[in-house]
Parts: C-alpha cells; structure tokens; sequence
C-alpha cells in the first residue's frame, strides 16, 4: 500500500517517486480531468462548480513545504516518521471561496474525496476531513502540481488540497467537493478518528498542525561508515521554524548542531554535526526545538527522539 524509506533522503526536495503514498480506501481514483470538476456548495451566496482550466485560471501560487504522514490513526502515539519535502503549485483556497461567497454563519469547511471504500469498521465511507474556515481561508492551497509535476494518479490527480503547516492527513487527495458549514460533520476521519490530547491538555483536538520533529538521514540508519569525523545531518520540521537540534552520541551529552534557517516557506531545515566517530558500534540521537518551545520528548510520543544505530569501521 505505501513506499517505505525514500532512496535518497538526503535531498532537500524529495523526488516524487519517492514520496510515500497513504491511502486509508480502497478505491485509488483514476480521475479523468477533462470530465473531473469541484463543487463548492452549502452555506454560500453563490455554489460553484470549476472545471480543471477555470482553477488554472485563478491567480497561482507556488511553495515548498514538508509533506508528513500523522501515522496510523489508530496507534496515534506511534512513531512512523514518514516524511518528506515537496514544491507544490496550485491556487490558494481563498480564490475559490471567493467565488462562492461563504456566508457569515459558516464556521467550518469541509474537503471532500473522490475515494471510497471500508475504513475502522465502517463500511463505504468517504475520505472526508474539516477544517476552521479562518484557517481553512488563510492556510490551504488546493495543488496540482508536485515538483512541478502534474499531481500524480495516487498523489490526488487532478487536483488536490495541501494543508502545509498541518499533518497530511488534512491534505485531501482527489478533491472534487468542498462545502461550508455551521458545524464540524461527524465522520470517522473527521471526529472519531484522528483525534488527540496533547501533552498537558485534557482534552482531545483534531490532528491538525504539525509537532516539532527531526530525523537523522545521514548516515543512514544500520549503516556502516568508516571511523573517524563524520558529519551526522538531517533535517528538523514543525508548524513553526525549529530553532535549535542537538544530537547526541552513544551515552555523551547533548551537542547543538549547525541548523538552517526556514525561510519563508515551511519547508524543513537541515541540520549538521561534526563528531569524531570511534570504532565500533554508535547509537545517535537528534532532538528538535521550535519557536513555540515545544521539544521533542524522549519517548513515548509519534514524534519522540529519533535514534539510529551505525557501524563505525576502523580504518584498514
Ligand atoms: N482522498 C484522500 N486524501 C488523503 C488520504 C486518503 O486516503 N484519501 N490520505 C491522507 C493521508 S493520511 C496522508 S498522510 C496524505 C498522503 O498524501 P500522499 O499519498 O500524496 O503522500 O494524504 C491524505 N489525503
Ligand atoms: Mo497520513
């Protein structure tokens, strides 16, 4: 169902052939886009229904953004670190609704799939997902292309929303209807799945905005790499601008590491340490910190400490 481990993560821009695919139905639509259109119905002045060249006839916009899976929303504390960094061009929902003219009592937005099929127990469902209209508004671009490509079939071809501070999940594939509500829709991916209760709070929110996470790309975890000084990088993400990683070494303390800064687009950050690798077998740790001063917990959360294990080989 999806790709594991991209081959080459060490690129800025991960290439599309390997970006994950997440699919929760059956049904992997192949829509045809000269028969494909998007509604945008209920609490409007004026529905509307785009073909693909009216949506390339709106004002376009382009961006790079870090595209991550939540994980399984079943096991919503798991760990799975499926993650990447993609260009995305498409047209900024707000275009859209301007054209529909969302009427004062709506409050939420709804982006609906073309997908369906059989999802925890429930039978013929849709892949649904809601967001606040503000954020909706402000946030969402509705892509068709990634790395200036046309979206790929299982990428959500021909058009897409992208939902770039927010975890994947929100980021609805295949669109072809939005509507406008009073209130959030029950739904298995909207309320009963996809829900969580973040550190000190006590009451569950919608999986929406990404946490603070890193990876360590290189080396490559369960590699061998000669003895000696090696550069440990990766890169570090959230829904703000992380400000620092430290890594750390086997049992040594946490080090600060050379970080990127974020720019204007949220893409992710690549971060650097030089460290004096002795032979033998090394455990290394990354660590990121955001601008809202959320820090990576050590375990027990999806996006806990990520740790490898390497092989350093003394030289011949
Ligand atoms: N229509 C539809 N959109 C969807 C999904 C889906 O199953 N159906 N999966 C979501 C999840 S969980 C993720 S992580 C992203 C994955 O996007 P990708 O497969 O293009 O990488 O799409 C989201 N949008
Ligand atoms: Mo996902």
């Amino acid at each position: 169902m999806f790709k594991t481990d991209p081959a080459t993560p060490d690129l800025f821009i991960t290439p599309v052939a390997e970006v994950f695919i997440r699919n929760h139905l059956e049904s992997h639509p192949r829509l045809d886009r000269a028969a494909w259109s998007l509604t945008v119905e209920g609490l409007v002045e004026r529905p509307v229904r785009l073909d693909f060249p009216a949506v390339l006839g709106l004002p376009q916009t382009r961006f790079t953004a870090v595209h991550e899976c939540f994980g399984n929303p079943l096991h919503p504390t798991v760990p799975t670190r499926a993650v990447t960094n993609v260009e995305w061009s498409g047209v900024p929902l707000s275009a859209v609704l301007e054209l529909a003219g969302p009427l004062p009592e709506a409050r939420h937005l709804l982006l609906e799939g073309a997908d369906t099929g059989d999802f925890g127990g429930e039978s013929g469902v849709r892949y649904l997902k809601d967001l606040p209209l503000d954020e909706a508004r402000s946030g969402v671009v509705l892509a068709h292309t990634m790395n200036g490509e046309p979206l790929h079939p299982d990428h959500g071809y021909p058009l897409r929303a992208v939902a770039p501070l927010m975890f994947g999940t929100n980021s609805v594939k295949w669109l072809t209807r939005i509507v406008l509500a009073a209130d959030r829709p029950d739904h298995i991916f909207t309320t009963r799945l996809y829900t969580r209760v973040l550190p000190g709070e006590s009451e569950a929110r919608p999986v929406r905005e990404k946490d603070v996470c890193s990876k360590l790309l290189s080396p490559g975890d369960g590699s061998a790499v000669p003895a000696g000084s090696r550069e440990l990088a990766g890169y570090a993400w959230s829904s703000t601008e992380v400000t620092s990683v430290e890594v750390a070494v086997d049992d040594g303390d946490w080090q600060p590491a050379a970080l990127d800064r974020r720019g204007p687009d949220p893409s992710w950050q690549r971060f650097r340490l030089r460290h004096d690798l002795a032979p033998g077998p090394h455990r290394i740790r990354c660590r990121a910190t955001d601008s809202a001063g959320r820090v990576q917990p050590l375990t027990g959360d999806r996006n806990a400490v990520h740790e490898i294990h390497v092989v350093a080989e003394p030289a011949v």
